[in-house]
């Protein structure tokens, strides 16, 4: 039986990664089919109800105000579409219903709209998650009333490339809120983006910092970047494109989170436009076991439901049924080195 653990050490994690690829696979789909069903796939649709216009400087985002991506900044959505936008996912099968805003916090005055979209999408029989920016305890508090269920804030990669990448904030401030949501009672949902620039190590520092947090998040969102024009990633990109991820190492990184955090769901997120088939095929073997649907994530475009169709039909894949482990006992894992032990 494998032992939810929250004691890695960056060694023990950078030793998976090392392993012979096809040892890692075996091992990462041991582990996937002993806590998850392994043909099926959960769906997510993503909503952006506030783009652009966001004060931080992601050297990744298109909404950042330092890019020059020609996303236009918007207004919060009015709730009554966001709930049409959710009808809409509802109907062609989705599970969850994420929405993001471009902003490096919520402010109060946004409060009551956002408390009011949770309910409503909610009140549907869809899973709500929201990925807002930094909260403070009290908002997180909030949500957590309004019924949300998931809230997303990606530590993004380890903590030494962080300060690369981002400077308007510190990854401490981000690992402060996912305590907030933690505390709060809400599901932690953090993953980061794969493809930055950053070494192997950074990799490894990245999934060692969400499997050594008090309790493994439930979803884990592995993002391949998106290199958009005008962003300080995209465009290092488009320079040395020797620098874009390697396929079998983003594998690599899927199947070590996988190994690492047994009971989470790992998404395959951002990136599957670009990502051919096979690597896709080979992601979801390594453990990955969600992705967003539809054409467009929040402002980049994703692979579309003709092509995921096609794909699933192809690998016999079905859209993930039952509640996740997690959520269908209401409890998660505590932190030990020798059992597997639900808290409460
Ligand atoms: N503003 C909020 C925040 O940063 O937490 C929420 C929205 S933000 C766009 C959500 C996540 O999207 C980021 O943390 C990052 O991991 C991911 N993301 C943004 N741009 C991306 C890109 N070009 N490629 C891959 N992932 C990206
Ligand atoms: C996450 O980890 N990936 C999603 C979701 N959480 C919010 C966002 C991906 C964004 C990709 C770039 C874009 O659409 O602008
Ligand atoms: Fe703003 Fe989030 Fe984009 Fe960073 S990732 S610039 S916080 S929207």
């Amino acid at each position: 039986m494998t032992l939810i653990r929250t004691d890695w050490t960056r060694e023990e994690i950078a030793d998976l990664f090392d392993l012979p690829f096809a040892e890692l696979l075996f091992r990462a789909a041991t582990v996937h089919r002993e806590f998850h069903p392994p043909e099926q796939v959960q769906l997510c649709t993503l909503l952006s109800i506030k783009t652009g216009g966001c004060p931080e400087d992601c050297g990744y985002c298109s909404q950042s105000v330092k890019a020059d991506s020609g996303v236009e900044a918007t207004k919060l959505m009015d709730v009554r579409a966001v709930l049409q936008s959710a009808a809409q996912a509802k109907d062609a099968g989705s599970q969850r219903f994420c929405m993001g805003a471009a902003w490096r916090n919520p402010k109060d005055r946004d409060m009551p709209a956002i408390v009011e979209i949770v309910k409503g999408v909610r009140a549907m029989g869809l899973e709500t998650c929201m990925t807002l920016g930094m909260l403070t305890p009290k908002q997180a508090d909030m949500l957590k009333e309004a019924g949300l269920d998931y809230y997303n804030h990606n530590v993004d990669t380890g903590p030494e490339y962080y300060e690369r990448v981002i400077s308007t904030r510190k990854y401490q401030d981000r690992l402060d809120t996912l305590q907030n949501v933690r505390d709060a009672g809400i599901n932690v949902c953090s993953g980061g983006i794969v493809g930055m620039g950053e070494t192997r190590e950074d990799r490894v520092g990245f999934v060692h910092t969400l499997a050594t947090l008090e309790r493994h998040p439930e979803s884990v969102p592995v993002n391949a970047l998106v290199p958009v024009k005008g962003t300080v990633l995209g465009d290092m990109l488009a320079d040395t494109p020797l620098a874009k991820i390697d396929d079998i190492e983003f594998v690599r990184t899927v199947a070590v989170a996988r190994i690492a955090m047994p009971m989470s769901m790992v998404r395959l997120s951002a990136g599957r436009e670009s990502m051919s088939e096979a690597t896709q095929a080979l992601c979801f073997l390594a453990g990955a076991n969600s992705i967003f649907t539809g054409d467009t994530l929040l402002t980049a475009p994703n692979a579309g439901d003709d092509s995921d169709s096609a794909l699933f039909a192809k690998l016999g894949l079905t859209p993930l049924v039952q509640e996740e482990p997690m959520r269908a006992t209401g409890r998660s894992c505590k932190r030990t080195s020798e059992t597997m032990e639900p808290a409460e």
